[in-house]
C-alpha cells in the first residue's frame, strides 16, 4: 500500500539511497566491516591510543588501500563517489581509523597520478596492499648498508628491526609546518640539490601517521618563494636525517599517531621527486581536493551513526512517564539532524561527482562540501550527545567519541575558514 511504501523499511537517512547496485555492494562490504571489525574496538583504540595496523592491512585486502588509484599498479580504479561511500560507511565503525585510511589513499593517489612510472611501480602496489610486496633480502641489505653509509654511524637496533622485519607500507602527507599552516604556500622546508640527491632541512608539524609510517610525501622548497617554488618528494622511513617528534596528545583521532617530521641534512634521491620541480604545490592541492571530500565523508559516517543512536535512545529512555521521542522538541531536533545529514551527503556526493568529471568547479565544490558537511555533521553529533543527556557525556557511550573525532575535521585538510576563503575567491573573481 501507499502507506507501507511511505513508512519504508529504511529511514530517510539511509546512505544507500540513490546509489547503483555496484555502489551498494561496496557500501555493504564496508558497513559489514565497520560493524564487525571497527565498531567493537573503537572505544578501546581511542582510550589506549592504538594504531590498528593489522585491521588497516585487512581493509587494504578488501581493495580500500588505494581506492581511486588506477588498476595497472594495484589500485582499485574506483570513482571518488565510490570512495566517499566507502569512507562514510567505514566511519560508522571508527572515524579516526577511517580518516587515517583516507589520508593513506590520498598519498597513494598522488604518487599514482603524478609520479614517474618508476615511482608508480615501486610504491603504488605496496601502498595499495599497505605492505611490502617484493622486498627481497638483497634490497633490505641495500637499505641497511645505505643507512650505515649515510649516517656514518651504526643504525639503532630499532632501525635494524624495522628494516628487516617491518612489512607495512603506510603513507603520510607532509605539508603543514610550525610556521605555515593555513598559508601553506609559505612553507620553508628546503630541498637543495647536491648531485643526484636533494638535501632536506626543516620540519613538518601535525603529521598523521608520523613516526609509525613508512612513505612520506613531503612538500619542500626547491625554488623561489610562493607556490611555484615548491616540489613534492618521497622520503622513506629509515633515511638518515629523518626523525620524528613526540606523539601528540589529542582530543580525538586517537587511533592514529600524530608527530612532527624532522629533516636534518636528509639525503633523498632526485628520482624520488613526484612530478617536476615547482609542481609540488599543485600536486598537494590536487591531493587535498579528494582529501576534503574524504574527510567530509568521514563526518557523514559519524553523523549517521550518531543519529541512529540518538533515535534508539529517544525511543527507549523514559522521562515524565514517556519516551523522550514523544517530546516534540526531540522530534523536531531529530528532523533537523536528519535534514542536515541528507543535505551534507548531497553536497559531498555532488563534489565527488564533479571531481570524477574533472569539472573546473570541482576544487570549489570540494571546499563547499568540506565546509558544509564537517560543520553540520559536528553539530549533529553534538545534538545526538545532548539527546543522550548525561549518558552522552560518558565514555561508555560512543556518541561522545563521534563528536570528538569529528571536531578536527573543521580544522585539518584546510580549516573551514580557508574553505570560505576559497569559495569567496571563486565568487569574487572578475
Ligand atoms: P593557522 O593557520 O595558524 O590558523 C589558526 C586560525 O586562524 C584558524 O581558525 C584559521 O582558520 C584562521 N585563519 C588563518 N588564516 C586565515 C585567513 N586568511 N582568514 C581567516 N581566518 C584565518 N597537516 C599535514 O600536512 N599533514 C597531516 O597529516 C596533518 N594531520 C593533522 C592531524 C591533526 C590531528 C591536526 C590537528 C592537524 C593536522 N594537520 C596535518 C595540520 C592541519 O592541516 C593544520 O592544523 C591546519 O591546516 C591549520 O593550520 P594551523 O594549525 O597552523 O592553523
Ligand atoms: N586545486 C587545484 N589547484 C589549486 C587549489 C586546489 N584546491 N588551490 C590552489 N591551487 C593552485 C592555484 O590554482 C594556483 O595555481 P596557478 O597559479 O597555476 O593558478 C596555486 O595553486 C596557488 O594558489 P593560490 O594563488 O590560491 O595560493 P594562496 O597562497 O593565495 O592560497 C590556499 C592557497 C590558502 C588555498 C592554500 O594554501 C590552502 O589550501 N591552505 C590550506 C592548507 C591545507 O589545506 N592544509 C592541509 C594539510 S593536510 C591535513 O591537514 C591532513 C590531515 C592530511
Amino acid at each position: 500500500t501507499g502507506k507501507t511504501t511511505y513508512r519504508c523499511m529504511t529511514t530517510i537517512v539511509d546512505p544507500s539511497l540513490g546509489l547503483t547496485d555496484d555502489q551498494r555492494e561496496f557500501q555493504r562490504v564496508a558497513l559489514e566491516f565497520a560493524k564487525n571489525e571497527l565498531a567493537p574496538e573503537m572505544q578501546k583504540w581511542d582510550q589506549e591510543e592504538t594504531f590498528p595496523v593489522d585491521v588497516l592491512k585487512r581493509l587494504a585486502g578488501l581493495g580500500f588501500g588505494a581506492i581511486y588509484a588506477k588498476e595497472d599498479h594495484g589500485g582499485s580504479g574506483l570513482s571518488r563517489l565510490e570512495a566517499s561511500v566507502i569512507f562514510e560507511a567505514l566511519s560508522t565503525g571508527c572515524v579516526s581509523t577511517t580518516a587515517y585510511l583516507s589520508i593513506h589513499n590520498m598519498v597513494a593517489w598522488m604518487i599514482d597520478e603524478f609520479g614517474s612510472e618508476e615511482l608508480r611501480e615501486r610504491f603504488v602496489p605496496e601502498l595499495a596492499s599497505m605492505q611490502s610486496q617484493s622486498v627481497g633480502l638483497e634490497t633490505k641489505l641495500k637499505v641497511f648498508l645505505n643507512m650505515t653509509t649515510y649516517a656514518n654511524t651504526l643504525p639503532l637496533p630499532g632501525d635494524i628491526f624495522c628494516t628487516f622485519l617491518d612489512t607495512l607500507k603506510f603513507g603520510s602527507y607532509c605539508l603543514t609546518e610550525p610556521g605555515s599552516g593555513s598559508d601553506a604556500a609559505s612553507l620553508s622546508t628546503t630541498a637543495k640539490r647536491d648531485g643526484d640527491h636533494y638535501i632536506l632541512n626543516g620540519s613538518k608539524a601535525f603529521i598523521s601517521g608520523g613516526g609509525d609510517n613508512d612513505v612520506y610525501i613531503v612538500m619542500v622548497r626547491t625554488g623561489e618563494q610562493g607556490p611555484k617554488g615548491i616540489s613534492s618528494v618521497i622520503v622513506e622511513k629509515g633515511t638518515p636525517g629523518l626523525s620524528f617528534g613526540k606523539k601528540e596528545r589529542k582530543v580525538g583521532w586517537n587511533s592514529q599517531p600524530t608527530r612532527a617530521v624532522i629533516f636534518e641534512d636528509c639525503r633523498v634521491p632526485v628520482s624520488n621527486i613526484v612530478g617536476y620541480e615547482g609542481q609540488g604545490f599543485s600536486i598537494a592541492m590536487h591531493g587535498l581536493n579528494g582529501g576534503r571530500i574524504n574527510i567530509a565523508s568521514c563526518s557523514l559516517g559519524a553523523a549517521q551513526a550518531s543519529i541512529v543512536q540518538a533515535v534508539e535512545h529517544a525511543k527507549v529512555r523514559k522521562q515524565f512517564d514517556r519516551p523522550l521521542a514523544e517530546n516534540q522538541n526531540t522530534q523536531f531536533k531529530l528532523a533537523d539532524m536528519a535534514t542536515s545529514l541528507v543535505t551534507s551527503r548531497l553536497i559531498v556526493r555532488q563534489a565527488a561527482r564533479a571531481l570524477d568529471n574533472k569539472s573546473p568547479e570541482a576544487p570549489t565544490l570540494c571546499s563547499m562540501a568540506k565546509l558544509f558537511a564537517t560543520d553540520h555533521c559536528f553539530q549533529i553529533c553534538n545534538e545526538a550527545l545532548q539527546i543522550h543527556g548525561g549518558y552522552g557525556y560518558l565514555k561508555d557511550y560512543p556518541v561522545q567519541q563521534y563528536m570528538r573525532d569529528c571536531r578536527v575535521h573543521q580544522i585539518l585538510e584546510g580549516t573551514n575558514e580557508v574553505m570560505r576563503l576559497i569559495i569567496s575567491r571563486n565568487l569574487l573573481q572578475s
